[in-house]
């Protein structure tokens, strides 16, 4: 959702910087660099012998590293309640689906989410967004789907946006209605797809930018998924898929064969599935928090993401069942340690190629000409550091929108 929040008209430059804009291949390392920004925008990003005239306002940053605002393409961050105790019950020998059979996961979320008001909603979210913020993130996709009913569903779309309305953070909204069966279509899940497809898609289409759903054993098959997509296609919504988490069932290579923004988690994902997200320019989101919390063993392709040249971004996918993680640092870090990425892929990760992963490329991701000026500036010089460090935040200052 792109934001009309009033943008001051001036002119301000960011110089003495480490610039790491990501525009090429690696990190764009610039020393001695400068960034200006007028309306909001960046009209330099650049070694200090090439920028504009002194700007009105200037910032120094004392060699400080600059790299753009962080975005998290992966997030439930509205929901209702927390899974504590099923957390609790798992440490004591439950596992996940135990917990799902007895009423519990994301059923129980569910339920939470369905007796919180719209206002409850954002209350119990903001502290979770500004955790977010708090690490330099200035762009956020949240996902619908602990709802699954029509209003409920809604309810949480409305929420997530007042939540951009609340904080001067971009969000973008995406409907996962096909998230979990609820209780009241046990026995019939094609029926929730066509309410789904029918009622859901065409209500949420004037709020969200994309649809997702979850491509799972657990969660719905390839073929409802593919209804899903053709709605979402039919409404004029970008795709995403949660695909290849649990098993292999080829929903990363059915959402790239429908040109899908990105296809996410990927553990069980093959070589062929990844030849298709490379065909089609699908970003693969990896999800490391939640890799880490369920304790999985199966990794995620990379040696073939790397080979095919697939575009490979990193999130918290925070929710209260599988990634209760507030710290996108935190996910460079795992995604170095657990997945093997190296500090340029894990940078990347949330930066250029998280906003490729949202379908916003042209807009913010790098330091360039014309992006909005969506700013993190670190107390660190190296950027490995920002990737090494577990459980630490470095962050300086945030700018977003140039402010
Ligand atoms: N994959 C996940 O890891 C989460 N959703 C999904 O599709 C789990 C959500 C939950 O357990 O509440
Ligand atoms: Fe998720």
């Amino acid at each position: 959702m792109t934001q009309s929040r009033d943008v001051v008209q001036m002119e301000h430059s960011w110089i003495n910087a480490r610039l790491a804009t990501m525009t090429d291949a690696g990190l764009g390392l610039i020393d001695g660099g400068v960034v200006t920004a007028r309306d909001g925008r960046i009209v330099y990003a650049g070694p200090a012998n090439g920028a504009p005239a002194a700007a009105a306002a200037i910032t120094d940053c004392g060699g400080r590293l600059i790299t753009p605002g962080l975005i998290d393409c992966h997030t439930h961050l509205v929901h209702g309640g927390n899974r504590a105790n099923e957390w609790a019950m798992r440490l004591e020998g439950a596992s996940y689906e135990d917990i799902a059979r007895a009423g519990g996961g994301i059923v129980s979320t569910m339920r939470a989410t369905r007796a919180a008001s719209e206002t409850e909603l954002v209350d119990s979210a903001l502290p979770r967004l500004d955790a977010l913020i708090a690490e330099g993130v200035t762009t956020i996709e949240i996902k619908s789907g602990y709802g699954l009913s029509t209003e409920d569903e809604l309810k949480m779309l409305r929420a997530a946006r007042t939540l951009s309305e609340r904080r001067s953070v971009r969000v973008e909204l995406t409907f996962l209605g096909a998230h979990a069966l609820p209780p009241e279509y046990r026995h019939d899940s094609d029926a929730y797809i066509d309410l789904v497809v029918g009622e859901m898609i065409p209500a949420a289409a004037p709020l969200a930018t994309a649809v997702d759903a979850f491509c799972e054993g657990i969660g719905f098959s390839p073929a409802q998924c593919s209804r899903v997509i053709e709605a979402a296609q039919t409404h004029g919504l970008a795709v995403k898929l949660h695909a290849e988490q649990l098993s292999a069932l080829h929903g990363s290579a059915l959402a790239a064969r429908h040109g899908a923004l990105s296809a996410d988690h990927l553990e069980y994902a093959t070589e062929d599935d990844v030849c298709a997200m490379a065909a089609a320019g699908t970003v693969a989101v990896l999800l490391p928090g939640a890799y880490y919390f369920m304790r999985e063993t199966k990794l995620p392709p990379i040696a073939a993401m790397r080979r095919h040249g697939v575009k490979i971004a990193l999130a918290t996918d925070n929710n209260p069942g599988t990634s209760p993680t507030t710290s996108l640092l935190l996910m460079l870090n795992m995604g170095a340690t657990l997945f093997g990425l190296t500090v340029v892929e894990a940078l990347r990760g949330v930066t250029v190629n998280a906003a490729a992963a949202l379908g916003l490329g042209d807009e913010i991701g790098t330091l360039d000409v014309g992006k909005a000026c969506d700013l993190a500036i670190w107390d660190v010089i190296d950027p490995a550091e920002l990737v090494y460090r577990i459980g630490f935040n470095p962050l300086h200052q945030r700018i977003k929108d140039g402010q």
